[in-house]
């Protein structure tokens, strides 16, 4: 996993990173996970790559120096909801780092989630029962029935970069959009944070909007944990 920065508004101290895969080649370098993942899903690999990562992730977080606040993100597929042990698995991962529940954030997409809402649904409680938030990854970016935003079972949303580029337009209603996607989450009990915001304009409108968190290039590029070690221990 490559780990990336997730901060506070309006006060931008990291309060959390997400881990990202990625696969270091020897040859072809550092390539995305959006050219080797479909992959991995029709291989049905997937989801032992998924719970290596996560295993990884929480044993490095837990190794850093930094307060107990700090949070750490993992994606999760549709294939790891399809899994019955998709729960104890995650236990596993942070009992064997040593690493509260509390700390842990389990990212979704609504795609994924979409699959199968009942299974999913059933899946995500068990891993919150754990004590384990869940956030919606890509909010704005997929399609979602809004009634299951509002079944209690969602910690976090994120907001789709898409949202976050569409607000720099001159017309205003693209920030209302924004703002009243905030408003909903807000209502709803959920903490809000806005994804790739790369300018100081774009930060701007996220924290005007409401927005709680923001993650992006303009924070951090995802790194190696080599990098995120050396940037906690600079104190971020
Ligand atoms: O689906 P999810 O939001 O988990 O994916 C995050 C992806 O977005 C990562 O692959 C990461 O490299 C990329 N990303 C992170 N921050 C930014 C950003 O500020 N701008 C853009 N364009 N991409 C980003
Ligand atoms: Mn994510």
């Amino acid at each position: 996993p490559y780990f990336q920065p997730v901060v506070s508004l309006p006060d931008l101290r990291i309060v959390g990173v997400e881990a990202l895969i990625r696969w270091v080649h020897p040859t072809h370098g550092i390539i995305p996970p959006a050219e080797f993942i479909p992959e991995a899903e029709r291989s049905g690999l997937v989801r032992d790559i998924d719970a290596a990562t996560w295993r990884q992730a929480c044993a490095t977080v837990a190794a850093l120096d930094v307060p107990l606040t700090v949070t750490l993100s993992v994606n999760l597929s549709a294939a790891d909801l399809d899994f019955p042990q998709l729960a104890p698995t995650i236990d596993s991962c942070l009992t064997s780092a040593d690493l509260p529940a509390d700390r842990l954030i389990v990212e979704v997409t609504e795609t994924a989630l979409s699959q199968d809402w009942n299974r999913s649904r059933r899946r995500l409680e068990a891993v919150r029962s754990l004590g384990v938030r869940v956030a919606v990854d890509d909010f704005g970016a997929g399609h979602m029935y809004l009634d299951r935003l509002g079944t209690g079972l969602f910690d976090i949303l994120k907001i789709d970069r898409s949202l976050v580029v569409l607000t720099e337009s001159t017309d205003t209603r693209s920030v209302r959009l924004l703002e009243g996607v905030v408003s909903l989450a807000h209502s709803l009990g959920m903490t809000v944070t806005a994804e790739g915001v790369e300018t100081a304009e774009q930060e701007k409108r996220v924290l005007d909007a409401g927005c709680d968190r923001a993650q992006g290039y303009r924070y951090g590029y995802p790194m190696s944990n080599a990098d995120l070690s050396t940037l906690v221990a600079a104190g971020g």
